[in-house]
């Protein structure tokens, strides 16, 4: 049984009562079920059926069976004392071609879902779209074509109608910045294209836009007026030495550095710097255009990982000086996880500061590591908990000297496919035999029990 905060002992590094405490998954990630009650495929469905895209050729056909198990799955988050639970509806569930005739099925396992997670006292948090787009729509253009834009305002509205009487924050798209590059820049993720600098800018607007139109859909059906917002992967530019002209460089490289995301989503122009940069590249869009992308926001959804670079005053112009993050810092499983916790602080301190943020969430925040059961069964990930440790810290940090973090979700509740890495990178709180679907909640989800019950670092 989970402990009651009052019952727990005091910490000095508390956070802020009320804080939401919960967990974070994804559709393609977690819920298998594939070709269920008249889901239609996405471009995940087709990548990961390519030969040579995913690592150990595996694909999200049945993945960790949350579809079927999510009741054990509510009882889980249950059995940690979570407050909140971020998953992502799957476009495809509710609108098989991308749009049309809404299939009632889909729908209805969203509607069990939400209602299992209201009656354990867990507050449902939904995101539209982390990266499933619907084949259909690949097929007419994907993000090269402004339609799907518009397609996703449709189902933003559709979902804001259907359950916005019972979820009342609603994120718009997950990390824009990930699923543009790696899906359309590199190639490593769906739908595992290579585009030339112009297009891609366009691919990027497309994103933006959908953002946008999101949002105003949302504020137009939620019966009960759901509060929205990105989920941003925003790159973090951290001060290398905390004085003030240093800090300011840091916030300026970090509006830069996130120009076509973020600071076009919350300023409504993109920056002069990325525009200069891009040149005859930069993308074609309407003053319009810019005012819907801007429409206001309740809340910045922000996933931390790693620190994207390190930042030093500048005399000369954009005013900052880049410093990479240095190869020998600490890494976790997944190759790409440099471990850099002071980033949990920076991250919501600059989004407050830069753009006058008034609730921020940190949307996503994990580790991946080699998660192996030991002889007597227990998975002793101490790896995750130092880490995330060091992460909360920062972030209490942030709380203490008032940056406006309202709560944080921990990625993630289960071990699930982690896109082109398949099954082997494990970021869960709950170790998923896949042959048996059996779970097993690893060291570090006592850990994250006491910290939710402490409401402070354990
Ligand atoms: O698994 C992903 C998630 O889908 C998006 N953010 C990063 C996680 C870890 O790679």
């Amino acid at each position: 049984m989970a402990r009651t905060a009052s019952e727990a002992p005091r910490s000095a590094l508390q956070f802020p009562e009320g804080f939401r405490w919960g967990t974070a998954t994804s559709a393609y990630q977690v819920e298998g079920a594939a070709r269920e009650d008249g889901r239609g495929p996405s471009i995940w469905d087709t990548f990961a059926q390519t030969p040579g895209r995913i690592r150990d050729g595996s694909n999200g056909d049945a993945s960790v069976d949350h579809y079927h198990r999510y009741k054990d799955d509510v009882a889980l988050m249950k059995g940690l004392g979570a407050k909140a639970y971020r998953f992502s509806i799957a476009w495809p569930r509710l609108f098989p071609d991308g749009r049309g005739t809404l299939n009632d099925r889909g729908l209805a396992f969203y509607d069990r879902l939400v209602d299992e997670l209201l009656r354990a006292g867990i507050e449902p948090f939904a995101t539209l779209y982390h990266w499933d787009l619907p084949q259909a729509l690949q097929d007419k253009g994907g993000w090269q074509a402004r339609d799907t834009a518009l397609a996703f305002g449709d189902y933003a509205g559709l979902v804001a109608r259907k359950l916005g009487d019972r979820v009342g924050h609603i994120f718009t798209l997950n990390e824009v910045q990930a699923f543009v590059e790696h899906g359309h820049q590199s190639g490593v993720f769906a739908p595992g294209m290579k585009l030339t600098p112009g297009a891609l800018n366009q691919v990027r607007h497309h994103a933006v836009l959908a953002h946008g139109l999101a949002v105003r859909a949302i504020r137009a059906n939620a019966p009960a007026g759901a509060k929205v917002g990105p989920a941003e992967n925003m790159t973090i530019a951290l001060p290398v030495i905390e004085t003030p002209e240093h800090i300011r460089a840091a916030e300026l490289a970090t509006r830069e550095v996130n120009a076509p995301y973020l600071t076009v989503m919350l300023e409504g122009r993109y920056t002069d710097a990325y525009l200069a940069n891009a040149g005859a590249d930069a993308p074609k869009f309407t003053p319009q255009d810019l005012e819907i992308i801007a429409s206001p926001v309740d809340f910045v959804g922000l996933n931390v990982y790693s620190p994207g670079l390190h930042v030093l005053a500048s005399e000369t112009a954009p005013g900052y000086a880049a410093v990479k993050v240095p190869s020998s810092y600490p890494r976790m499983a997944s190759e790409w996880l440099t471990v850099g916790p002071e980033a949990l602080y920076w991250a919501p301190r600059h989004a407050a500061k830069l753009w006058n943020v008034k609730d921020i969430y940190i949307t996503e925040n994990g580790a991946s590591a080699a998660d192996q059961p030991a002889a007597d069964g227990v998975v002793y990930d101490i790896d995750r908990v130092m880490y995330l440790r060091n992460y909360l810290t920062h972030l209490q940090r942030a709380t203490a000297e008032g940056v406006p973090v309202r709560g944080y979700f921990l990625w993630s509740l289960l071990d699930n496919f982690e896109w082109a890495d398949g099954y082997a990178t494990r970021f869960g709180l709950v170790h998923v035999d896949y042959a048996s679907q059996k779970r097993t909640p690893k060291l570090s989800a006592a850990f994250y029990r006491e910290v939710i019950a402490r409401n402070a670092v354990a």
